[in-house]
């Protein structure tokens, strides 16, 4: 746990979460602030920076951190459609918050990815 985390104090259950998915190893709760109808964040209970530190320290969780998305995907019933996942990392890719996170965004036409 980083002290200063928000998202280390959501697993913590210091601030609530609309949690949609938990494993013993992560966590994947709604976004306060939604881009599409469907877009939930999912975590690592441990605390990585971004993406890249995380499949660097810890692949096996990074790929944990992958298959709740997808399991998040099938209970948000975007497999049929389709859905979108993104890491942000880093200030140039618009990462805000610290520890990483997937969006996982769906539930409507997304357009191409970079618009
Ligand atoms: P980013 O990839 O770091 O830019 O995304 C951070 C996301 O965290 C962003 O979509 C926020 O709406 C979201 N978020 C949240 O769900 N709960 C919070 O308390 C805060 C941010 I602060």
């Amino acid at each position: 746990m980083s002290a200063d985390c928000l998202f280390c104090k959501i697993v913590a259950g210091d601030i609530p979460a609309d949690v949609v998915h938990e494993t013993e190893t992560t966590l994947a709760f709604r976004d306060i602030g939604p881009k599409a109808p469907v877009h939930v964040l999912v975590i690592p209970k441990e605390h990585h920076a971004d993406v890249a530190a995380l499949a660097l320290a810890d692949a096996g969780l990074a790929g944990e951190v992958l298959a709740a998305a997808a399991a998040v995907a099938r209970s948000e019933g975007l497999l049929t459609d389709g859905f979108r996942t993104i890491f942000n990392t880093g200030g140039y890719g618009g990462q805000e918050v610290f520890h990483v996170h997937a969006h996982v965004v769906g539930g409507a036409p997304l357009g191409p990815m970079l618009s």
